[in-house]
């Protein structure tokens, strides 16, 4: 028996240090690694099944497939780097290097991703493609006031004596986080929850605030103005550390507390409440979530939190601050891409379906997706699914058969961490962990790492990706051993890169363009995505499609795929409106398309509002993606997936 230390590399701000075990070389058991603080010796309960769900599932692909006739073949991993090097280099010749498109997913994030980009721009510069369909709006909203989004070390929540959790489900989408949560409540904490949904972590909350989807700038605005108007505000944070705040004033002025508590349909009694909890506790803190980027102008909602942080004096003290997400490739040399040399023409992925239809000269005609799923998550995905259907020749790189693998025509079975050497940072803390290799690679997977080497070779530019994985990883660690920690110590456990108590901002020096905190002096009400029009249609229900409990995104087993529609979740009022009752079969309809679901009756949600989960596939009918409207948000090149309304009709 064996016992080695890894890390996951799943998309969630965990980026838990794992220990696995190894007997008569199989895994048999994940655990938590006991010296990682935020880790803290456990595993999520779906990293915990990584073994059956994943590893070990029958549904595994594990030989190099090619597409013929529409069915999958079993090729050898010759055959299949020849059909790639072939297919290269004719559509090479025939449309030029940017015909080819790289699509990079969200599916695993680790230091050695960096050389795929470094491949492709080696080949001449293909097409790639920028914003996201994660975060990426609230840092642009942060950066506007702050210069960067820098989040307090989740250790230092214990310090704050309030805590509100906006537009995050930790209890179900970092549990991690959440223990450190209830840890800090069980000592005295009080923990607030905004969300239009009553979710599990709502049911822990001291304080529950359910407002109107996508209209938390106002509620921030009426809690910021009742702090103002009480002369709770700290007034010697303001005038030393602060820009604009008179033009800040005019806009929060501009509406009376009657007019904001309608519009985010909060009664003015719970915003006294929050206002009074947050601005009479000091420190507070505020940790925010990704439900509040999928907004068209959802970086206003961050720029109205900074401030209401700013005028209470809760930034740059432990305990306080605004917090959202950390840099998985912040400690990293990111230059190995060789992005810098921006030879390649970039498309949207907020809005790649429409992207890929309309580019022109060239025209994409390959492309090549890892660690992604863009059929099934990016939005409108009937509408990516038919892009990538006219795309000539498809390559994946996965480990199951998923719905993207329904417009793919070469399919390449990839190793999971459990098979792999490499490094992790996380989006959710500062901890950066070794990948050590536990098993040898299952059937005949490969490491994006080995495929893209390969395939350098066999494209004459090998000598340029050459290298073990020790030797990249030392490369890209750079900037970590300049802090004094060398890769060969990374190698032996997971290291914290920033002081527990080093709080962002405690020097009152911002990264702004004045050195201050740069409040909101500008604020058009007009960001709403078509909502007007949408609900002259009848599209009466705010659509929020968020994560599963029981998996991470669309990583569902197929195994476990049932047959049947998608619930959805919907208050006992709409369905007496309707004439319809608690499972009954309907149409859930959107301006670009529809979906039989099932209703199931919910108190947790609001009568404007209808709560699905994401994730689910849409070869079973699960997808919500075929409803989602896409556009891209205002700011930050995010994709703003819950501005989609919604009508129910009966089947
Ligand atoms: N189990 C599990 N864990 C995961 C994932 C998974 O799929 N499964 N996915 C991972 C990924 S990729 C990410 S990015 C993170 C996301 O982590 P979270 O941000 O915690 O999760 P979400 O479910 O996306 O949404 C957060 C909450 O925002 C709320 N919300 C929606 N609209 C609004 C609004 O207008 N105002 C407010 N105040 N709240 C709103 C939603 O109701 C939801 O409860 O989770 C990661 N962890
Ligand atoms: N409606 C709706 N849609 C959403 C969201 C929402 O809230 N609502 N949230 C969005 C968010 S936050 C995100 S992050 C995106 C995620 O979008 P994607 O990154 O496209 O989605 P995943 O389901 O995580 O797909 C990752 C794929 O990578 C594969 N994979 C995992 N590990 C590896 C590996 O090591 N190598 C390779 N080659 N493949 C691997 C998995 O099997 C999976 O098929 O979805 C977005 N879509
Ligand atoms: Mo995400």
């Amino acid at each position: 028996m064996k016992k080695i230390l890894t890390a996951c590399t799943r998309d969630c701000p965990g980026g838990c240090s794992i220990i696995a075990t190894v007997q008569d070389g199989k895994i048999t058991k994940l655990k938590g690694n006991p010296d990682h603080d935020i880790t803290d010796g456990f595993l999520c309960p779906n990293t915990s099944k990584y073994l059956e769900n994943v590893q070990y599932n029958s549904k595994r692909v594990l030989h190099p497939l090619k597409k013929v006739n529409g069915a999958w073949k079993r090729i050898s991993w010759d055959e299949a780097f020849d059909i790639m090097v072939s297919r290269l280099r004719y559509t090479i010749k025939k449309h030029g290097t940017e015909s080819i498109l790289y699509y990079q997913g969200f599916g695993s994030r680790t230091a050695l991703k960096i050389l795929n980009r470094r491949f492709f721009n080696l080949l001449g510069g293909v097409s790639t493609i920028y914003g996201t369909v994660c975060g990426g709006i609230g840092q642009a909203g942060q950066e506007m006031d702050l210069g960067r989004r820098i989040s307090h070390d989740h250790m230092d929540h214990l310090n704050s004596r309030v805590v509100i959790i906006w537009g995050r489900n930790p209890a179900v989408t970092d549990i991690h986080l959440w223990r450190i949560l209830r840890k800090a409540q069980r000592n005295g904490t009080k923990l607030i929850v905004v969300d239009p949904i009553k979710t599990k972590t709502a049911r822990y909350a001291d304080i529950f605030v359910q407002p109107k989807p996508g209209t938390d700038p106002y509620l921030a605005i009426a809690v910021s103005k009742l702090i103002l108007q009480k002369d709770l505000a700290d007034k010697d944070f303001i005038s030393r550390n602060t820009k604009n705040f008179e033009k800040y004033l005019q806009i929060i002025y501009g509406f009376s507390m009657e007019e904001l508590s309608i519009k985010c349909d909060v009664p003015t009694e719970t915003i006294t409440e929050l206002a009074l909890t947050y601005s009479q506790n000091k420190p507070s803190s505020i940790v925010t979530g990704w439900g509040l980027h999928r907004y068209m102008a959802g970086h206003l909602t961050f720029r109205f939190l900074d401030a209401l942080a700013a005028i209470t004096g809760n930034i740059g003290i432990s305990g306080g601050g605004v917090s959202q997400g950390f840099e998985e490739f912040g400690f990293f040399d990111g230059s190995y891409s060789l992005d810098n040399l921006d030879k390649s023409r970039k498309l949207p992925m907020p809005t790649i379906g429409r992207a890929i239809l309309k580019t022109e000269d060239p025209p994409i005609k390959m492309a090549f997706i890892t660690s992604g799923n863009p059929v099934n998550l990016s939005p409108n995905s009937n509408r990516v699914k038919k892009a990538f259907e006219g795309v000539d020749y498809v390559v994946m790189m996965d480990h199951f058969l998923n719905d993207t693998s329904d417009v793919a025509d070469l399919f390449l079975p990839a190793t999971t961490f459990l098979e792999e050497g490499d490094m992790l940072g996380s989006y959710g803390h500062n901890w950066i962990s070794p990948i050590n290799p536990v098993s040898p690679p299952e059937g005949e997977a490969k490491s994006e790492f080995e495929v893209f080497q390969t395939l350098a070779d066999k494209m004459g530019f090998g000598e340029e990706m050459a290298g073990s994985t020790a030797e990249w990883l030392e490369k890209i660690a750079a900037p970590i051993a300049d802090m004094g920690i060398q890769w060969e110590d990374i190698k032996k456990g997971p290291v914290n890169l920033v002081p527990e108590d080093e709080i962002p901002y405690a020097d009152g020096e911002f990264l702004t363009e004045s050195g201050k905190f740069e409040f909101i002096d500008e604020f058009h009400e007009t960001s709403c995505y078509r909502k007007n029009k949408d609900l002259e249609d009848g599209y009466n229900l705010h659509l929020i499609s968020s994560s599963p409990e029981k998996w991470i995104r669309s990583v569902v087993p197929e195994t476990e795929m049932k047959q049947g529609v998608l619930s959805v979740e919907v208050s006992s009022k709409v369905l007496q409106k309707l004439g319809m009752h608690d499972g009954e079969t309907a149409v859930l309809e959107s301006p670009v398309g529809e979906l039989e679901v099932i209703l199931q009756e919910s108190e947790g949600v609001r009568i404007d509002t209808v709560k699905v989960q994401m994730g689910g596939w849409m070869k079973y009918g699960k997808n919500i993606n075929v409803l989602t409207v896409d556009v891209m948000s205002e700011a930050g090149n995010g994709t703003p997936y819950y501005e989609t309304m919604v009508k129910i009709r009966k089947k």
